[in-house]
């Protein structure tokens, strides 16, 4: 729990829930048996995925990341106010960095972080409380999705919840699973709870594509690194010269649709089966999904959230909702 290092900075606070792993095994099963084949997009968050990625937020062709923060930053003021008092819940935290201009802004700072790895986690709240040392922070390892309840700690009691989730991350689950979650925002959070939620918009074909596909190669490295966690964690023997990396934009599903395409029929061995793929066919690694304000609305209305405010940035690319109980 908390305390002082040889450092001098103090330790956050944290509470491990244990959570139980995934069965990969059996979600590798079930993806590799859809048509077309489809793995979950967290399968690509190993330690090398995960540093990826942060590379990937740094291409001049993805600006969600830095639009996303930058706005953050110069609506801390009117954001903060708009939540009011209460305890910040980060779901799926991961290096908790867009929390910082909140936490500034906000006359009674208190921080929950929620997220799957133990690691991440506590890395995080501690670089975090170095960064605030009056603020109250707790870091929870759970899988927020799976969770009944938030966990009874001080930090969580007698005050409002006032959820975060910014990173378009939503766009990332299918529309159906994304409700699922938005509805298990509400529960966790609570009566009077809030949610502050960064949702990617629409925007021209060309700029999403170059978004998901960038000139140095780092989206493309993403995917196939993919194929080099089943190799290694399911016994696999994908060659990965024999994929190719494509990002498309669906209109009639109004998501980007990340894959990778078999060069030539193959035949690949993972999980114990194998798996056959003709050529061009399409391993879909992950889909990003924009949502317009509108079909956001729509999308959190059907999950009992009602929009509150909205703050965007002046090209239009991005919002951070907030979003209300709706009853
Ligand atoms: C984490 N998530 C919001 C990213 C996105 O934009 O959909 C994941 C990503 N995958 C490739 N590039 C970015």
């Amino acid at each position: 729990m908390s305390g002082s290092g040889a450092t001098g900075i103090a330790a956050a606070a944290i509470l491990d829930l244990h959570p139980a792993p995934a069965d990969m095994r059996q979600l590798v099963i079930e993806g590799l048996s859809r048509s077309p084949k489809q793995l979950p997009a967290w399968f690509l968050y190993d330690a090398e995925g995960s540093r990826l990625f942060d590379l990937i937020c740094q291409q001049p062709e993805y600006t969600l990341t830095a639009t996303e923060t930058a706005l953050l930053e110069q609506e801390a003021p009117a954001i903060t106010a708009a939540l009011g008092p209460g305890t910040m819940v980060e779901f799926g935290a991961g290096s908790a960095r867009k929390v910082a201009p909140l936490l500034q802004a906000l006359a009674q700072p208190a921080y929950v972080a929620l997220d799957i790895s133990a690691e991440h986690l506590e890395a995080a709240c501690t670089r975090l409380q170095g960064q605030f040392p009056e603020v109250p922070i707790l870091g929870v390892c759970c899988d927020y999705s799976q969770l009944g309840a938030l966990p009874e700690h001080p930090l969580l009691s007698g005050t409002a919840h006032l959820g975060f989730f910014p990173g378009s991350s939503l766009g990332n689950f299918e529309q159906a699973a994304a409700r699922t979650l938005l509805a298990q925002f509400r529960r966790l959070l609570g009566p009077g709870g809030k949610l502050l939620i960064g949702i990617d918009q629409p925007k021209a074909v060309e700029r999403l594509e170059a978004a998901y596909d960038d000139a140095a190669g780092v989206s493309a490295e993403f995917a196939l690194n993919l194929l080099r966690r089943l190799n290694r964690d399911l016994a696999g023997n994908f060659d990965l010269e024999a994929f190719a990396y494509r990002a498309i934009w669906k209109p009639e599903h109004s998501h980007i649709e990340m894959a990778l395409v078999s060069q030539r029929a193959q035949e690949v061995e993972l999980a114990g089966q194998v798996w056959a793929f003709e050529a061009g066919e399409a391993l879909i690694t992950e889909t990003s999904a924009k949502y317009s304000p509108t079909a956001f609305l729509e999308l959190a209305s059907s999950a009992g959230w009602q929009g509150a405010e909205r703050w965007s940035d002046p090209a239009g690319d991005l919002s951070l909702h907030l979003l209300v109980q709706a009853d």
